[in-house]
């Protein structure tokens, strides 16, 4: 189990590099941020470079965690398909080959005649990435990877990395948007039970060097198995006695007018009391793991198994969990006062296809504290259609 965590930091380093490397390498920079800078004869493609920059990076993680756990082939899952598509309209599927100068001619097969950016690509992919220095305690860590399988999201807010803004100003240590957003999660969960048992997030925009202006990362990782519970992070701090509630941007006036009132903000518009707004459905999990929220409200079903099942586990670590909204409520207006049913991963949406089968309809509840899930609960009962 030590051995799978420090492989999942080792991994979440690669993909954090590629991260980096796209946004700091003037091809791939270009590709990345083309479709802002107006019509190319290559259309079709260049919209859909960070699309095969993810595939890429599942596919290493794929590769390089499959070779290392055998039993892990075949339940290392994300969001995108293999499958891509060029600009001829041809199918390519993209793996990493045995050498980079394969790997690269694979790439430039979808890039067309952006060589110097299939060559930066491909030489990321095939470096080492540097090993996890997780040190765990000696506690027997004994689920066999043969238990488990994984969820990734290469890079978690697209919008703001490929936004790229570095000079939002954090409220209260929230950030509101930008490249702070954006997050590689990892997430392995029990087959069986589909419960979250480890997670990665890794951030690779933490902060610049003063010295050399590149940016550098930082991870988190935990351990929720059995009675045992580990993390690199402190558990967060007492509930505060109003909660601070983080929100997506796009949360609806109904949900904003009953949550405002219990964190001390009457008419729930945000302006500097207890509801904060930030992008990623990563980052605001990462907020309440960091302890900047308390809890993380989200009424619909735009966040997928890829999104939370990494934080997740780390909120389990701590102490912490996610409830599928719809389903706690449902629960509570039934009369159940037991604790409400935590998110699982091994469980596709009936009747849903494609992305859809894994998001976690309904909305959520992350939290860090189980009396403040009880207060957000409490007060969306009140709000009908929910
Ligand atoms: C998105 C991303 C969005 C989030 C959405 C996720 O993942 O995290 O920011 O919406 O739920 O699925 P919001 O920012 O409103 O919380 P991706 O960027 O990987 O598609
Ligand atoms: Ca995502």
């Amino acid at each position: 189990m030590a051995g799978l965590l420090q492989a999942l930091v080792g991994v979440s380093e690669k993909a954090a590099q590629v991260a980096r490397l796209c946004r700091r390498e003037e091809p791939l920079f270009q590709l990345l941020v083309a479709e802002k800078t107006g019509p190319d004869r290559n259309r079709r493609f260049l919209q859909d470079f960070k699309t095969l920059a993810d595939v890429l990076i599942q596919e290493v993680i794929k590769h390089d965690l499959g070779k290392e756990f055998p039993e892990l082939r075949g339940h290392i899952h994300g969001e995108e398909s293999n499958e891509f598509r060029n600009a001829q309209g041809e199918t390519v599927t993209v793996r990493v080959c045995a050498t980079p100068g394969d790997t690269a001619a694979l790439l430039l097969s979808v890039l067309g005649p952006e060589r110097a950016a299939a060559e930066l690509l491909a030489a990321a992919v095939h470096r080492d990435a540097a090993p996890g220095d997780v040190e765990l305690p000696d506690a027997a860590l004994s689920v066999p990877p043969r238990d488990l399988a994984i969820w990734i999201d290469p890079i978690d807010s697209t919008n703001e990395y490929i936004g790229g803004r570095e000079d939002v100003a954090p409220v209260d240590g929230i950030a509101p948007g930008g490249l702070r957003s954006a997050l590689v999660l990892i997430g392995a969960y029990d087959r069986h039970t589909g419960c979250p048992v480890l997670g990665v997030i890794n951030e690779p925009f933490f902060r610049r060097d003063p010295l050399t202006r590149r940016w550098q990362g930082r991870y988190h990782w935990g351990v929720a198995y059995g009675d045992t519970r580990l993390c690199s992070l402190s558990p967060p701090p007492p509930p505060r006695p109003t909660p601070r509630l983080v929100l997506s941007r796009a949360e609806g006036g109904p949900v904003r007018a009953a949550l405002g009132p219990l964190c001390g903000d009457g008419d729930g518009d945000g302006d500097g009391h207890g509801l904060r707004f930030a992008a990623g459905a990563g980052y605001k999990l990462l907020c309440v793991i960091l302890g900047l929220a308390d809890a993380y409200v989200l009424s619909e079903g735009s966040t997928f198994a890829w999104d939370a099942c990494g934080p997740h586990a780390i909120l389990r670590a701590l102490g912490g969990g996610v409830v599928a909204l719809a389903g706690a409520l449902r629960a509570r207006r039934a009369g159940d006062t037991g604790p409400p049913p935590e998110l699982v991963y091994n469980r596709p949406a009936e009747g849903a296809a494609g992305a859809e089968r894994w998001a976690n309809r309904g909305g959520l509840v992350a939290y860090a504290h189980p009396q403040h899930l009880e207060a957000v609960l409490a007060a969306l009962a009140t709000v009908p259609g929910l």
